[in-house]
């Protein structure tokens, strides 16, 4: 870290950057913008400005953003209010069909059988026996008209049915002082989220989408609805469901986004 006391004429006598380091860092620059005042963007003025160290340091930056990001997870966790509640939409208003997005090719999404399916229970929980479909459906659901935000930039308002996710945890004995849950999907994309988000009362398992019975496209036989949450945040296609006190990785988060992700 240099010393440098940064004003306007040194921000604009700057060298030329190697805007390498910004490519490098663009997930965790973004997850550091979304829930900042840098909203409209950050700028390499403003990058040296805040950071106060040298800009065309490759290790300094990255050492400085994932501090950032750290503290933007605590801060975030420590604002986030278990019983506020998202802004729910008109009927009029739910996209059909939902915009859709994996990180694997659309005509690669698996086929999920729901007659076999199951969904493994593991971690911190009492009745580890597994949960069939039919079990899933039993259970009483709720139903939410809310807006899906995507951290590449789009949104949508949707309406999702399923299971208030506590309610499961409650039946199935989970630890709901553990600070986790983890997910795991058939497409092999993993996340998880924080234990205040899942108890959360715009939290669900969802199993369908506007009415119908989720697409394998978009989840079937389940996935996360978090309405507090960005959409990566919402694994697809769920097929274990874990309680833990160890904090998650995920197919994002292990790329540098932004843990919390908060909206
Ligand atoms: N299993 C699985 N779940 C996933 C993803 C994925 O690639 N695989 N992508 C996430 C991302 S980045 C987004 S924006 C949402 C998209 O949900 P949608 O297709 O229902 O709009 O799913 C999330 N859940
Ligand atoms: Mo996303």
């Amino acid at each position: 870290m240099a010393e440098k006391t940064p004003s306007p004429s040194m921000m604009r006598s700057q060298r030329p950057i190697d805007r390498s380091i910004l490519v490098e860092n663009r997930a965790l620059l973004r997850s550091i913008e979304r829930r900042t005042l840098l909203r409209g963007g950050i700028s390499l003025g403003a990058l040296t400005m805040l950071t106060g160290c040298d800009i065309t340091n490759k290790d300094a930056v990255q050492g400085v953003l994932s501090r950032m990001s750290l503290w933007n997870d605590r801060v975030q966790a420590f604002l986030f209010s278990p019983t506020r509640l998202a802004p729910e939409f008109p009927a009029s208003a739910v996209l059909k069909p939902p915009r859709w997005n994996a990180f694997i090719p659309r005509d690669q999404v698996p086929d999920v059988d729901g007659a076999t399916w199951r969904l493994e229970l593991a971690g911190r929980i009492t009745d580890k026996r597994p949960l069939t479909l039919s079990d899933i459906n039993a259970m009483p659901h709720v139903t939410q008209r809310t807006r899906h935000v995507c951290v590449e930039g789009w949104d949508y308002i949707g309406e999702w049915t399923g299971v208030p996710l506590r309610h499961l945890l409650e039946r199935v004995g989970a630890d709901l002082t553990a600070s986790y849950v983890a997910f795991r999907c058939a497409d092999t994309y993993t996340g998880g989220i924080d234990m205040p988000t899942a108890l959360h009362p715009q939290t669900q398992l969802t199993t369908k989408y506007a009415g119908q019975t989720l697409d394998k496209a978009f989840g079937f036989p389940i996935r996360l609805k978090a309405a507090t949450k960005l959409g990566f945040k919402q694994p697809k296609q769920i097929v274990a469901i874990e309680v833990t006190n160890t904090r998650p990785g995920g197919y994002w988060e292990d790329r540098g986004f932004n843990w919390f992700s908060g909206i």
